[in-house]
Formats: C-alpha cells, sequence, structure tokens
C-alpha cells in the first residue's frame, strides 16, 4: 500500500466543499489515515511550496494558502500518489478531464481546490509537514 498526502486548500474548505471532495476520495478507494484542519503560516506554507520559491507566482501562491484554513488529509490505497493524480486532474481546471475534483469545483489555474503530492518521496515528507508521529501512529502500525 502506497502513501499519499492531500491538502484541501483554502478555497475548497471557504466553498464548503470538504465533504463532496473526501466523498469522491471514498469512493475511489482510497483509505484515509490521518485528518485535521489547520491554518498555515506564511512560514510553513513556503517550506511546503518551497520548490516553487523562485517561480514568479510564489508570492500569489503564498497569500492563497494563508488565506484560510487548509484540510491535511494522508491517503493510502494502492499506487497513491498517481491514483491521486489522476482524480484531481490537471493544475489548471479548464485542461482538466471531466469529473476530476479539479474540472468540477476549481476556479483558476492558483485557486484549484487541491494538492496531491507528485512522488512517492515527497508523500513521505508532506505527510510529516503535517502530522506527528504520533498522530500517525494512531492510525499507521509501522509510522
Ligand atoms: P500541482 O498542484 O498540479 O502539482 P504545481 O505546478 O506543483 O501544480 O504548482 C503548485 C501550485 O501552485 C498549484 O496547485 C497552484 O495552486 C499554484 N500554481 C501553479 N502554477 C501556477 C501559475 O502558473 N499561476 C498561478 N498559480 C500557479
Ligand atoms: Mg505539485
Amino acid at each position: 500500500m502506497e502513501r499519499t498526502l492531500v491538502l484541501l486548500k483554502p478555497d475548497c474548505v471557504q466553498k464548503n466543499h470538504i465533504g463532496d471532495v473526501i466523498k469522491k476520495i471514498t469512493d475511489t478507494g482510497f483509505k484515509i489515515k490521518a485528518l485535521k484542519m489547520i491554518r498555515l503560516t506564511p512560514a510553513s506554507a513556503g517550506g511546503f511550496y518551497d520548490i516553487h520559491k523562485e517561480r514568479p507566482f510564489f508570492n500569489e501562491l503564498l497569500d492563497y494558502m494563508t488565506s484560510g484554513p487548509c484540510v491535511p488529509i494522508a491517503l493510502e490505497k494502492e499506487n497513491a500518489v498517481e491514483e491521486f493524480r489522476k482524480l484531481i486532474g490537471t493544475t489548471d481546471p479548464q485542461k482538466a478531464d471531466e469529473g476530476t475534483i479539479r474540472k468540477l469545483y476549481a476556479k483558476d489555474t492558483t485557486q484549484n481546490i487541491v494538492h496531491g503530492s507528485d512522488s512517492d518521496e515527497n508523500a513521505l515528507k508532506e505527510i510529516s509537514h503535517f502530522f506527528t508521529r504520533k498522530e500517525l501512529l494512531e492510525n499507521y502500525s509501522d509510522a
């Protein structure tokens, strides 16, 4: 079983889509292993998106990610990273496939509802960004 980290972004929470997105996730066979609601600080959002710090949209991304609470969720499924990337659709929702989370709910390329890890290695890093070892031990036998 592989793991992935999902982050329901502030627009998802603000537009009341937490339930809709979690239903898509569980209907697709993912198992929820950890979940909470938090407000990112600029430092935490900057650390999470460190790979994008030289990009022209970085400040806009930080303003968006700190604009309201987020919901990080640790998921488990076979081939979780790739399966979840398929379920969310492309970064730009206008180009996303029908039925994907971003096609259904996202406004534009910045405010796109949800983050999904892009590799197994990043999934583990991102899960530890949001959840302590103690929190993970409550649900993973081998955290
Ligand atoms: P991803 O979320 O599909 O993996 P990334 O390229 O990793 O996309 O970008 C991270 C996040 O940064 C995106 O989800 C989106 O919120 C924001 N973003 C990406 N590209 C742009 C852009 O060209 N303009 C504005 N915001 C962007
Ligand atoms: Mg990415």
